[in-house]
């Protein structure tokens, strides 16, 4: 059997919009997904799973299931309404009041600055292609610092990539833009940027605690040996993983990432440029990275692909509908005798060994790694109250068997944070992909410890993985 050292972290994940509900409570600013989410008319974001009044009580789940450590984000517009000026005091006191329930009950706190949740306002006014609001998320971040004291761990943003990649080319997220790479490598290197400039004003002025980033890494492997396979490969991971951990870690862009770049742009018709004096900040901030937050789900095969681009975004959980054919990259496909859920997503564990050791080998300087996010997205069955997960725990053992083993192997990792704590709103798929410990029935907001939770437990009290 498999072990977690004894300091290791247990933790769960959230996100404040996918949890809080209350978006037009306590003096909170609107975000584009209100409006998004009402003209689509699938689901609604509120209440969500109530967590702006409930959260007392899933901080007593957290301590009473061995859950030592809570990732939230803060929303931005419950701090600033408008992005920028006047300070929401009701939004002030709310997060100093979770913050302290988290004290009480030893958890560990991890705050994210931004979970995909732009003031809109700003959002508006182009969210991160607009580089004002770069100075907006600086402003946000520094009173965050200079308020909330008793944070101690800090990402400043939640996913990058897809980020740009839901906005702009999936076109899942507001403001549903599809196919645009000009504005997708804009939007990664504007953010990564705002996350340098943060990381280094964190340092400059030596507040307490650690500072991080959440990026989305999802390894890919070519879907056969052949040349063109491997290139295509090659491309998907330069754009999702490479340009952001170069970013992260090198402060520039390396020639390989450059030159994958321009292959995709020559396909897409697009372009991109950047600053020589955002390099400056960026190389200055890739050695005072405290740590770096991953969330990983699935893995992808990649085959060679020259059509016209073409996505399907399976958000119904009608398993074998997604579509990925990007013109310039590559194709994703499914592959015999690897498993996946019904939103199609792979599981294949080995992808976690591979990106951890790659890390180390690629990053030497990463310091250390936490799994900000990891999960399955499940269909559960609620008999009365009673709700027996099995594949989610198969999903969640085999995950935590790759860290152990990549720990093992000398890779620094020093936490896990499961999504998600409670079941959620997902984005893009809405209330019926749950993935939390505790099930909560939308209509009562009563929580339902599942079969995973009492499982947690077990290995959180003795770090081993059954
Ligand atoms: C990550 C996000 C989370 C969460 C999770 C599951 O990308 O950080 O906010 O939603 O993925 O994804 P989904 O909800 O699409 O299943």
């Amino acid at each position: 059997m498999l072990k977690l050292p004894e300091d290791f972290i247990f933790g769960g994940a959230t996100a404040a919009y996918q949890v809080e509900g209350a978006t037009k409570e306590g003096g909170k600013g609107a975000v584009a997904w209100d409006e998004f989410l009402e003209k689509q008319g699938r689901f609604s974001p509120d209440p969500a799973s109530d967590f702006y009044h409930q959260y007392s009580k899933d901080i007593e789940l957290c301590e009473k299931f061995g859950i030592n450590g809570l990732r939230l984000s803060i929303a931005w517009s419950r701090i600033f309404p408008n992005g920028i000026g006047e300070v929401n005091q009701e939004g002030v006191d709310y997060y100093h009041n979770v913050f302290k329930e988290c004290e009480k009950r030893n958890i560990q706190l991890f705050v994210t600055l931004h979970h995909f949740d732009t003031p809109k306002v700003l959002f508006d006014n182009g969210d991160f292609l607009n580089r004002d609001n770069v100075d907006a998320f600086v402003n946000y971040a520094k009173f965050c610092f200079d308020e909330f004291k008793e944070v101690r761990y800090w990402s400043t943003f939640n996913e990058i990539y897809p980020v740009a990649t839901n906005q702009y080319l999936l076109g899942v997220f507001p403001p549903g833009i599809t196919y645009d790479f000009t504005k997708i490598i804009l939007c990664l290197h504007n953010m990564m940027f705002a996350h340098a400039k943060v990381v280094n004003i964190f340092k400059d002025r030596e507040y307490e605690g650690e500072i991080g980033v959440v990026h989305s890494l999802e390894t890919k492997y070519p879907a056969t040996d052949s040349k063109e396979d491997q290139h295509a490969a090659y491309l998907d991971d330069a754009l999702s993983i490479r340009f952001l951990l170069d970013a992260t870690y090198l402060g520039y862009y390396s020639k390989e990432t450059l030159t994958a770049l321009d292959e995709i742009c020559a396909a897409n018709n697009a372009e991109y440029s950047f600053l020589e004096s955002d390099l400056e900040e960026m190389k200055k901030a890739s050695h005072r990275n405290d740590y770096l937050g991953i969330n990983h789900y699935q893995c992808h095969f990649v085959k060679a692909y020259d059509g016209e681009n073409n996505i399907h975004h399976n958000g119904t959980g009608e398993k074998g509908t997604s579509v990925y054919k990007v013109k310039g990259i590559g194709e994703r496909i499914y592959k015999e005798g690897i498993p996946r859920t019904d939103w199609d997503w792979l599981i294949y564990p080995e992808g976690l060994y591979d990106l951890l050791l790659r890390i180390k080998a690629d990053y030497p300087h990463y310091n250390k790694i936490y799994i900000t996010e990891n999960g399955m997205g499940y269909k559960d069955n609620f008999e009365d109250g009673i709700i027996m997960d099995k594949p989610r725990i198969k999903y969640l053992k085999v995950y935590l068997e790759s860290i152990s083993k990549a720990i093992s192997a000398g890779v620094n990792v020093k936490g896990y944070f499961l999504w998600s704590l409670m079941d959620l709103f997902s984005w893009s798929n809405g209330y019926n992909k749950r993935y939390g410990l505790f099930y909560v029935d939308f209509e009562t907001q009563k929580r339902y410890p599942k079969e995973s939770a009492y499982w947690y437990k077990f290995v959180s009290e003795t770090k081993s993985i059954i």
